[in-house]
């Protein structure tokens, strides 16, 4: 266990985040294993937050919900408001700013120009490129000219949500306004994204506390996703992989087989073919099961350009990593016993005669849609 005794606090940590010390470093553990950092971050995180100089933070909003937001207002540890307050300088956001109109557009630009590249420019909803751009407008401007004007000399660019990742929701086919999300709309693929529909508060909780703590955005996918949050899909850790292996699966909503908690693959569930850490994460400090699939309804993929709101929701998901391990005859060979290499053998000649019969290794996966008898065991 980290021993935070060592840390001198500058500031009373109880009256600034209304925490007490010890949750303070748990929240600081919580954010260092949410972005799988090696022992001792909590501790520098600590320091980060407490003894760093606030960053600037200009959030912009377009088309979109505001369900990103919300999504930062229900978290818990610790609150938008402690996150405001102690942790970004939040010098510019049109939904809970105060100021409006002039006085608004007056601080956005006092704040850009005081910490000229040095803030933060986080950015919500997609942008509409089509007519140049006329289908959303702020303070007289385009939402893509706002953008482009304040990325110019931003420290960062966060995309916050699926609509400002690569259009989400608005950007659904036939897209009437052109919607795209930051880096197609920009040109420029040094923007981090945190796509979801919301995203989970604490991926970007953690994101804007990388790089308060170490000064850098996380490693990311192609993307632009932080590595830490959609570096594997979502079938690799959901509850019900069992079920989806042992080819147990709901196959309409409310029967036996969603009433028992089976898998939801053949309901439409695209945990499959996503990326993110929704079954590890959890949203809304609910606990097990606080979820989509949890709560037994299917995953939409809504962190996946191409497949939340374009691919049906109940379109079966392509499988991906369903074979047997890459080093799996590596490891036979290094082990090399004849007892090791009797067995591989054995289960080589299994895998060509399932494959002479028609089945694929994965078992009853390759089965028609309709070959529904043995699905519910
Ligand atoms: Fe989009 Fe955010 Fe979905 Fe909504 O604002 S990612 S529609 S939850 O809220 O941008
Ligand atoms: Fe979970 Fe969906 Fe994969 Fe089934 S298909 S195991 S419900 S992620
Ligand atoms: Fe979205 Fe699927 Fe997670 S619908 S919230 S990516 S479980």
């Amino acid at each position: 266990m980290y021993d935070d005794s060592a840390i001198t606090f500058e500031t009373d940590v109880e009256s600034r985040f209304g925490l007490s010390r010890r949750d303070f470093m748990k929240f600081c553990a919580a954010m260092a294993a949410t972005m799988g950092l090696p022992r001792g971050a909590d501790a520098q995180i600590a320091e980060a937050i407490t003894k760093k100089e606030r960053p600037s933070v200009i959030w912009l909003h377009h088309q979109e919900c505001t369900g990103c937001t919300e999504s930062l207002l229900r978290s818990e540890h610790p609150t938008l408001d402690k996150l405001i307050l102690d942790i970004v300088s939040l010098d510019y956001h049109e939904t809970i700013f105060a100021a409006a109109g002039h006085q608004a557009e007056t601080a956005r630009l006092a704040a850009m120009e005081k910490n000229k590249g040095k803030y933060l420019l986080v950015v919500e909803g997609a942008i509409p490129t089509k007519d140049g751009g006329i289908y959303c407008k702020i303070g007289g401007k385009t939402s893509l000219e706002l953008t482009r004007e304040c990325a110019e000399h931003a420290a960062a660019i966060v995309a916050i949500g699926s609509c400002a990742s690569w259009g989400g929701m608005p950007s659904t086919p036939p897209n009437p306004t052109g919607s795209a999300g930051v880096r197609e709309a920009l040109g420029r693929n040094d923007v981090v994204t945190i796509p979801g529909c919301p995203p989970n508060p604490y991926n970007f909780l953690s994101t804007v506390v990388h790089f308060l703590t170490f000064g850098t955005l996380p490693a990311v996918d192609p993307e632009g996703r932080p590595l830490f949050a959609y570096g594997r899909l979502i079938h690799e850790n959901c509850e019900r992989r069992a079920h989806f292996d042992a080819g147990r699966f709901a196959m309409e909503f409310g029967d036996e087989g969603h009433k028992k908690g089976y898998c939801l693959y053949k309901l439409g569930c695209k945990g499959p073919e996503t990326y993110a850490n929704c079954p590890t994460v959890l949203f809304g400090d609910a606990g097990p099961g606080s979820w989509p699939v949890g709560t037994g309804h299917p995953c939409i993929g809504c962190t996946e350009k191409g497949i939340g709101f374009a691919k049906p929701i109940h379109a079966l998901a392509d499988l991906k990593n369903q074979r047997p391990p890459v080093g799996y005859p590596r490891a036979v060979e290094e082990q090399g016993t004849g007892a090791t290499l009797g067995s591989a053998a054995l289960l080589v000649g299994v895998a060509a005669a399932a494959a002479g019969a028609g089945y694929k290794l994965v078992g009853n996966l390759g089965r028609d849609e309709d070959d529904d008898d043995q699905s519910q065991g």
